[in-house]
């Protein structure tokens, strides 16, 4: 029997606190719609908690981060959130990162730190246990918290000081095989934002304090965005990678990487409007959100760590190296920019909370309960994820309230419809209803 009841929930126990007004501290509409639809709250400035809707969201998101980096070959384990100052004194970036890195000092009065990235941490781990060439290529990531003190923390969970990342990173003995890595992430990057209904645009990006001479920002084009893009209009409307990708194909795999980098896409920090060569009516001129950013950065890491391997003929090489991330926590906001209305949020299928929301129009009517328990039960034990707005109240704030939330189906009983036999089945994103039997609902939604 599947014990997990987590997936079928009904609204009179569940703790979602919608509000109706407007919260005045949020400036643009991921972070109010975040904060009306019950799914985060603030703790302090630029760090918050996930209520459980919102926590629902964010686990989705990050199980397809997780699935496509599998897919792509990435080996996922888990590193700390405080690391010792002591490596990245190392790595000599224990100064560059200045006042964005949150310092503490432990009992013993060790200098320890709250990462903001891991790049030290991982080197030293495969410094220490890996020596030959034939345990490469590896690429190890995790999905972890990080803290970066922001100097202007805003715009929710979008910049937040405590954030969620995915960060993989990839170590190869020669720069072929580095780029091979990195062009395995850039694929496996298209496919996951392209599973939660984004259309992610690859640009050559500023490599900053994480350093390499290679890198791309993912960025999403929404006005609220922080970052200034440049990119040619054939973006637009290339198509988002569903197909099979076989990541056995370096071939092919770089073939695709050169199809999606042929046209000019650069983010402010590197767009020089006298050598862009795109025509005034081609070119895009908008505003990103960053979603991911890929780095390859050779030796940097592995020389100033000693993470060093004996190569096929005998001799000792430094790693070649790149990293690879994904705002988890940023993408949740970032879906909401991309997707919603007047009405609130309209979440992809593939992110939402639940897949349908049920309201009971009639709370203690017989058969509206009736009607609505049993769709509940049916539903519960198929795995459909239902939310059942089971609360005595006014039909209108039910259908004000699941609007906000913006599950993709909502499944309306009311006695009027019931006396014909019939449900509503209201399609979020597109606002169709429909008069079905609840047979039909249900097998509707099974599917
Ligand atoms: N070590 C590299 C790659 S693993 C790295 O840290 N890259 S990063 O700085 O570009 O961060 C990776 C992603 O984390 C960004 O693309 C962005 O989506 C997200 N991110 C960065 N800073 C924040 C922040 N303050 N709040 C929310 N998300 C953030």
């Amino acid at each position: 029997m599947n014990r997990d009841n987590s997936n079928a929930v009904r609204r009179s126990q569940y703790f979602l606190p919608t509000l109706k007004e407007t919260p005045a501290e949020a400036q643009i509409v991921s972070h109010r719609l975040m904060l009306r639809a019950g799914m985060v709250r603030q703790a302090s400035a630029g760090i918050y908690s996930w209520l459980p809707l919102g926590f629902r969201v964010l686990k989705k998101i990050e199980q397809i981060v997780r699935e496509e980096q599998n897919l792509a070959g990435a080996q996922e384990f888990l590193m700390p959130t405080i690391q010792s100052a002591d490596l990245w004194k190392q790595s000599g970036r224990y100064d560059d990162y200045g006042k964005e890195m949150l310092r503490i000092t432990d009992r013993h009065a060790r200098e320890m730190l709250y990462g903001p990235t891991n790049e030290e941490l991982i080197t030293e781990i495969f410094a220490n246990d890996v020596r030959s060439y034939r345990d490469l290529p590896k690429n190890l990531y995790h999905i972890q918290w990080k803290f970066r003190d922001e100097v202007r923390p805003r715009f929710g969970v979008m910049r937040g000081r405590e954030f969620y990342m995915k960060d993989a990173y990839s170590f190869d003995l020669d720069a072929s095989a580095g780029r091979v890595a990195y062009n395995k992430m850039f694929i496996a990057y298209l496919r996951t934002f392209a599973r939660m209904g984004l259309q992610a645009i690859p640009m050559r990006a500023d490599t900053g304090p994480i350093g390499g001479d290679q890198s791309h920002e993912f960025l999403i084009l929404a006005d609220t965005g922080e970052s200034e893009v440049f990119c040619h209009r054939a973006y637009l409307d290339m198509d988002v990678m569903t197909a099979d990708v076989d990541f056995a194909d370096d071939q092919g795999l770089a073939a695709m990487v050169d199809r999606w980098t042929e046209h000019y896409a650069m983010t402010d920090e590197m767009h020089d409007p006298a050598k862009c060569p795109v025509a005034k009516d081609d070119l895009v001129e908008a505003r990103g959100i960053e979603v991911g950013h890929i780095f390859f950065f050779g030796t940097k890491y592995s020389e100033a760590l000693g993470a060093r391997v004996v190569g096929p003929q005998g001799e000792d090489t430094a790693v070649q190296m790149g990293s690879y991330g994904i705002g988890v926590s940023r993408l949740t906001g970032a879906i909401i920019e991309a997707s919603h209305d007047e009405n609130g949020i309209i979440w992809p299928a593939g992110v939402a909370p639940f897949q349908v929301g049920l309201i009971n129009l009639r709370q203690g009517d017989e058969a509206c309960d009736a009607a609505c328990n049993g769709m509940f039960d049916t539903m519960r034990a198929a795995g459909t994820e239902v939310l059942y707005d089971d609360r005595d109240g006014r039909a209108g704030v039910k259908f004000a309230d699941m609007e906000l939330i913006g599950l993709p189906w909502q499944l309306i009983v009311g006695p009027r419809g019931l006396k014909n036999g019939v449900v509503e089945l209201k399609n979020r994103a597109s606002g169709e209803r429909e008069e079905v039997s609840a047979e039909a609902a249900l097998s509707r939604l099974a599917g």
